[in-house]
Parts: structure tokens; C-alpha cells; sequence
């Protein structure tokens, strides 16, 4: 695919995709969406050599302002409806991706673009990150799973403060708070999250991959997350990368993985 409002560029294995709005200040309108679902169903899942993926957004100043607020104007019920229902999907794509995916976010981090980087299993903010859900400035709720995933990193009280004030946050506060996993200088934003990328591409693919489910599981209604944990032990237990891990251990050598 070509890419109009993305920039997806490799290097090593780990992929960097750049919300390349930045007039906009990297606003996410629909081609941001369809673009997302490509990369996170498609492109992504068929590169074998893929290690891990860093979403940011360009220039210096946000790393998404929000849903694209001048796409709003034209919707009735049903069709808000269906617009949230695609934008859960595909960031359930990238929450529920066998590579880890991390946000580093570089600038403003509002609305739909608060809830992208919650719903990246990271984030590494930059000092002059703000992260805020500001949707009820305009007289609706967040659409792109915020109500949840807030909930989920900061907890309720703290989610529903908010969500209810539509406060703008600094990039400490969201350290303190668990929303924004390390605080780095402004522009080292990507290169914190290649760091940890790089760290995580040296362990087991599939005992990586399987964490990620498993921690999904906690959130999943309908998932008993000590059973899946339990059978996915059983899993990897049962994987050549287990007998080889354990071996090097015992060798005192580097394990070799094969993501089997
Ligand atoms: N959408 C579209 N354009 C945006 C934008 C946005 N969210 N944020 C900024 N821009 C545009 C501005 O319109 C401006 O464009 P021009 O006027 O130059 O053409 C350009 O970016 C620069 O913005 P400013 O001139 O405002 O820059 P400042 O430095 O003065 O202010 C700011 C920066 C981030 C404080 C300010 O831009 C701002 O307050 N932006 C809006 C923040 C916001 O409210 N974001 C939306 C949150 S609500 C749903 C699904 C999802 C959602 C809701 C419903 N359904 C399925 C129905 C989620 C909604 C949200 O994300």
C-alpha cells in the first residue's frame, strides 16, 4: 500500500510509523484509520523479520491532537456509532499485535490520540508530552476505547478526574500516575522506545508474544485469565524455543530462538 497520512519506515527489524499530519498536529481522520488497519492486519503480521513497531506522530509539537474534529460535522447517531466500532477495531489490532508496539509520544497526546498510545502496549513520553481526554469540550464521550483503557493504567478515580475535567496533563504527571512508562528529553522519544524494542527482540518470539495475550486476558470479560495463562504455559512449555532456552542456560550460552 502507498501511504498518504503514515510514514512506515524499517530499520533492524523494528518499524516506525510516523502519523504524518503535522499541520494537523497529526489529528487521526479516517486515512490515519484505514492506513493503521493495513499496517496492523496486513504489512506487519506477513513481515517474518519484524521485531517490534514504534507509532509517534511528526514534527515536534503533538503526537495526535485527537479524532480529526472537522470530520465530525456530517454524523448522526448510527454512523458515530459504526465510526467508534472501526476505530476499537483497530486499535484492538495493535493491543492485541504478536510484536510489542510501542508509542512514543512526542507532543500532544488528546483525545483519540490519548487513547492510540493507550492502546500501544507502551509509552515513552518526551517532557513536553501532555496526554488528556478532552472530549467532553465538545460534548461527547471518548470513542476509541479512552473510558476503558484509562480506567485500566490509572484507575477509576483518577481515570474519571480526567475524563470529567478534560485536564491536561505534563509528561511527569503521567509518569506518576502509570500512563507513560519513562520521561525522556524531547526528540529521544523514539529512540527510548528502539531501546526497549531491541531488548525484547532478544527474548523468545512466542513466550513474547503469549505474555501479551495472556496480560490482555486480565481485561477480557469473557476470558478467565489464570486458564489462558495455564494453557499458555502448557504451550510454551512444549515449544523448541523452551528446550533451547533452557539448554543455553544450562550451557551458559546465548539461546538461539526460533519463535517455535
Ligand atoms: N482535529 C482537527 N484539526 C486539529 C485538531 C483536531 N483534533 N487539533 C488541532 N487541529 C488543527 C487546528 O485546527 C489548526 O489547524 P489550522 O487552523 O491551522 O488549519 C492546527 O491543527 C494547529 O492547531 P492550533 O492552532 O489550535 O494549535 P495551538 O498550538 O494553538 O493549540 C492544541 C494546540 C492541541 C491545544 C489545540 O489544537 C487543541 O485544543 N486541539 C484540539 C484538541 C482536541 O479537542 N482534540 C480532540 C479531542 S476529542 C468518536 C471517536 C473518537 C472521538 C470522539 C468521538 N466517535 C466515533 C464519534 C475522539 C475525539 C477526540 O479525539
Amino acid at each position: 500500500m502507498e501511504y498518504k497520512s503514515l510514514l512506515v519506515t524499517y530499520n533492524d527489524g523494528i518499524c516506525t510509523i510516523t502519523i504524518n499530519r503535522e499541520k494537523a498536529l497529526n489529528a487521526l481522520n479516517r486515512t490515519v484509520f484505514a492506513e493503521l488497519r493495513y499496517f496492523f492486519e496486513e504489512e506487519g503480521p506477513q513481515n517474518k523479520d519484524l521485531k517490534g513497531v514504534v507509532i509517534t506522530g511528526a514534527g515536534s509539537k503533538a503526537f495526535a491532537a485527537g479524532a480529526d474534529i472537522k470530520e465530525f460535522m456530517d454524523l448522526d447517531e448510527a454512523k458515530a456509532k459504526s465510526l467508534s466500532q472501526n476505530g476499537h477495531e483497530v486499535f484492538f489490532l495493535i493491543e492485541r499485535f504478536h510484536k510489542p508496539v510501542i508509542a512514543a509520544v512526542n507532543g500532544f497526546a488528546l483525545g483519540g490520540g490519548c487513547e492510540l498510545a493507550m492502546a500501544c502496549h507502551m509509552r515513552i513520553a518526551g517532557a513536553k508530552a501532555r496526554f488528556g481526554q478532552p472530549e467532553v469540550n465538545l460534548g461527547i464521550c471518548p470513542g476509541y476505547g479512552g473510558t476503558q483503557r484509562l480506567v485500566q493504567l490509572v484507575g477509576k478515580g483518577k481515570a474519571l478526574e480526567l475524563l470529567l475535567t478534560a485536564d491536561m496533563i505534563k509528561a511527569d504527571e503521567a509518569h506518576r500516575l502509570g500512563l507513560a512508562n519513562h520521561v525522556v528529553e524531547p526528540g529521544e522519544e523514539v529512540a527510548k522506545a528502539t531501546e526497549i524494542l531491541a531488548k525484547i527482540a532478544s527474548k523468545a518470539p512466542l513466550a513474547v508474544a503469549k505474555t501479551v495475550d495472556c496480560v490482555n486476558a486480565y481485561f477480557d470479560k469473557h476470558a478467565d485469565g489464570y486458564d489462558v495463562e495455564a494453557s499458555t504455559f502448557g504451550v510454551l512449555a512444549n515449544s523448541y524455543d523452551f528446550k533451547e532456552g533452557s539448554a543455553a542456560f544450562i550451557e551458559k550460552r546465548a539461546a538461539n530462538f526460533k519463535g517455535e
